[in-house]
């Protein structure tokens, strides 16, 4: 079904903090929704998640999408594995088992919250397909967002040198080196980072979550 749009500028956005005093100029799109339709969507109770390899761009979408629906009075929740691998899962490391098991608790909290209404937003690598296929199962208005870049072009960002280690055998079991990531055969949502800029991968993000949700109040 073709959905009427309208185009309305936001007020800038700023980065996180890791791109100090930088802005965005965000175009979202305003859905012209019939009442009656609008009325029949959640007011949240979706998961959004962003997978891809380390350095693809995962965090700082999901950073910047978190903060616009935020500002645009969403409740919305950020679950970053690379946060939660400090506490919620320090006891894990990166055998395909502990992988399963870390993405299993983020997808626990992630229902959770969800059922709560909240709009969830989970940036994690979760590189296995049968993983994801079982988040989407589990979980109701599940969005899967590939964050897509080349091995090569993550390698050259390595904005946490974990490549340059992995490849000289510092770091064993690295996704991409030498363990395996399985892209998504049909994400809702592909995010090319290396040839699309980051603005356009969080607009197009939060253009596709407004056709799922109603604007809250
Ligand atoms: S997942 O496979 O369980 O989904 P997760 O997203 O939590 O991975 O963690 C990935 C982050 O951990 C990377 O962004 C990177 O900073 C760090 N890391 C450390 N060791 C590894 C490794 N062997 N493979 C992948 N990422 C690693």
């Amino acid at each position: 079904m073709a959905v009427p749009v309208c185009l309305k500028k936001l007020t800038p956005v700023l980065y996180p903090d890791e791109f100090p005093g930088r802005q965005t100029d965000l175009m979202v799109e305003t859905i012209n929704w019939s009442n009656e339709r609008r009325a029949a969507l959640p007011c949240g109770g979706v998961t959004v998640w962003l997978t891809g390899l380390s350095g693809a761009g995962k965090s700082t979408i999901a950073k910047l999408t978190h903060r616009e629906l935020l500002s645009r009075g969403y409740r919305c929740e950020l679950l970053d594995s690379d946060i939660l691998r400090m506490s919620l899962s320090r006891d894990l490391g990166f055998s395909k088992r502990e992988r399963q098991e870390n993405i299993r608790r983020i997808g626990l909290i992630a229902e959770l919250l969800a059922q709560q209404g909240a709009i969830v937003i989970v940036a994690a690598i979760t590189p296995y397909r049968a993983m994801r296929e079982e988040l989407r199962k589990r979980t109701p208005h599940f969005i899967e967002v590939f964050v897509d870049a080349p091995l090569g072009v993550c390698e050259r960002r390595d904005p946490k040198g974990l490549y340059r280690k992995a490849r000289a055998g510092d770091i064993r079991q690295f996704t991409g080196i030498d363990d395996p990531y399985e892209p998504p055969l049909d994400p809702d949502l592909h995010c090319r980072t290396a040839r699309e800029t980051v603005d356009e991968c969080v607009a197009k993000t939060i253009n596709y979550l407004l056709l799922t949700v109603k604007e809250p109040g």
